[in-house]
C-alpha cells in the first residue's frame, strides 16, 4: 500500500526527530513527546457522508482514517460532498430547504451559502478542476440533466438537454469533458461529453447499470460501479471506453469510487463489513482497507488533494 509506506515513511521520520529531540532533551532537560503519534502529514482530506450523528452529515477524514470531523452540522441531511481545487471550500447537497438544493461553506462548516434556487432536485455537485465552475445533476426542466454554473451560482447552462436521465457528473482533469451516467439507450451507460456540449461519446455497453464515473488524474482513465454481476463492483476502463476491467470481486456492494490526487489509488464505499464504509485500494484492486469504522453509514467519498483546515494542517 503507497499510502501505508508513506505513512510508516513520515512515521519513521517523526521517530528520528523524537530520538534526536530525546537526545536534545536529555541535554537541556525538554523533551516534546507529542510529535509521536500525529497522523501523517498531508493536507490530503476524503471527504464523505455519514448518518452516525443521527441524520446525513459531511465529514472529512485523514487518508489514514484519522480525525473523522463533522463539518455540517444540520438537521438536515448534507451529502454528497465535494472539495473546491484549492481546498477552501466545500460543495455538498442539503435538503434543509425542504428539497435537494446545493450549498457551499467553508471547510470548517462556516459561511454557508446556497448555489441553487430551483424547487427540483439539485445532486451530485462536482467543482471543475480550475474552480471556476460547478456541474451537477437537476431535474428542474422535467427530467435529469447535467448542469454547469459558476461556482457562484450565476450563468447557469444545461449541458445534456437529453430527454434521457443524465447524472452524475465527473470532469476530465483537464476541464474539456465531463463523463456521466444516463439510460439515453435503454439502461444506464456512462457517457463523455465536451464542456462546451458539441460532442457526446458513449464509453460503456453493458447491458447492466453503469454509474458514478471518476476520472484518473493524468485523464488516461475512468473508474465507475457497475451491475454487470447483479451487485455493484467498481471497475476501470481507459477513457474512451475500452479495455474495461473489474477491481472488485466481494459479494457485498462496491460502490462511489474517487481516484487519489497521485492515481495510485481508488476510495470508494463498500458493506463488505456488514454496514458500509469508506475504503481505499491500490488501482489494480488490491489492498482495500477500511477507514471509517463505523456502525452508522458512510458513504460517497470524495478524495481532496489538499484541504484548508486552518488548524490540523501542517
Ligand atoms: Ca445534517
Ligand atoms: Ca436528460
Ligand atoms: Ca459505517
Amino acid at each position: 500500500m503507497a499510502t501505508r509506506i508513506r505513512h510508516l515513511t513520515r512515521r519513521a521520520r517523526l521517530a528520528v526527530i523524537f530520538l534526536s529531540a530525546t537526545c536534545i532533551g536529555l541535554t537541556f532537560g525538554a523533551v516534546d513527546r507529542t510529535n509521536v503519534n500525529r497522523p501523517p502529514a498531508s493536507k490530503e482530506r476524503i471527504l464523505f457522508q455519514s448518518d452516525r450523528d443521527g441524520n446525513w452529515e459531511v465529514y472529512a477524514m485523514r487518508t489514514d482514517g484519522s480525525e473523522q470531523t463533522n463539518l455540517s452540522h444540520d438537521r438536515a441531511d448534507d451529502i454528497q460532498p465535494s472539495a473546491s481545487p484549492d481546498g477552501s471550500r466545500i460543495v455538498f447537497v442539503s435538503n434543509r430547504t425542504g428539497h435537494n438544493e446545493i450549498f457551499v461553506m467553508d471547510t470548517d462548516g462556516s459561511h454557508v451559502q446556497r448555489l441553487t434556487t430551483d424547487a427540483a432536485e439539485n445532486v451530485y455537485p462536482a467543482w471543475s478542476p480550475d474552480g471556476r465552475k460547478i456541474a451537477f445533476t437537476s431535474n428542474r426542466g422535467g427530467n435529469d440533466e447535467i448542469y454547469i454554473m459558476k461556482a457562484d451560482g450565476t450563468g447557469l447552462v444545461n449541458l445534456t438537454n437529453n430527454p434521457a436521465t443524465d447524472a452524475g457528473p465527473a470532469w476530465s482533469p483537464d476541464g474539456s469533458h465531463i463523463a456521466f451516467h444516463g439510460n439515453r439507450d435503454g439502461d444506464v451507460e456512462i457517457y463523455s461529453i465536451r464542456t462546451d456540449g458539441s460532442t457526446t461519446s458513449r464509453l460503456t455497453t453493458s447491458p447492466k447499470g453503469d454509474s458514478l464515473a471518476s476520472w484518473s488524474p493524468d485523464g488516461n482513465k475512468i473508474a465507475f460501479a457497475s451491475f454487470r454481476l447483479g451487485k455493484p463492483d467498481i471497475y476501470l476502463m481507459n477513457a474512451d471506453g475500452s479495455a474495461p476491467v473489474r477491481l472488485t470481486d466481494d459479494p457485498s456492494a462496491d460502490y462511489a469510487p474517487s481516484w487519489s490526487p497521485d492515481g495510485r489509488q481508488i476510495a470508494f464505499h463498500s458493506s463488505r463489513d456488514g454496514n458500509s464504509e469508506i475504503y481505499i485500494m491500490n488501482k489494480d484492486g488490491t489492498g482495500a482497507v477500511n477507514l471509517t469504522h463505523n456502525p452508522a453509514g458512510d458513504l460517497m467519498p470524495k478524495w481532496s488533494a489538499r484541504f484548508k483546515t486552518g488548524k490540523s494542517s501542517p
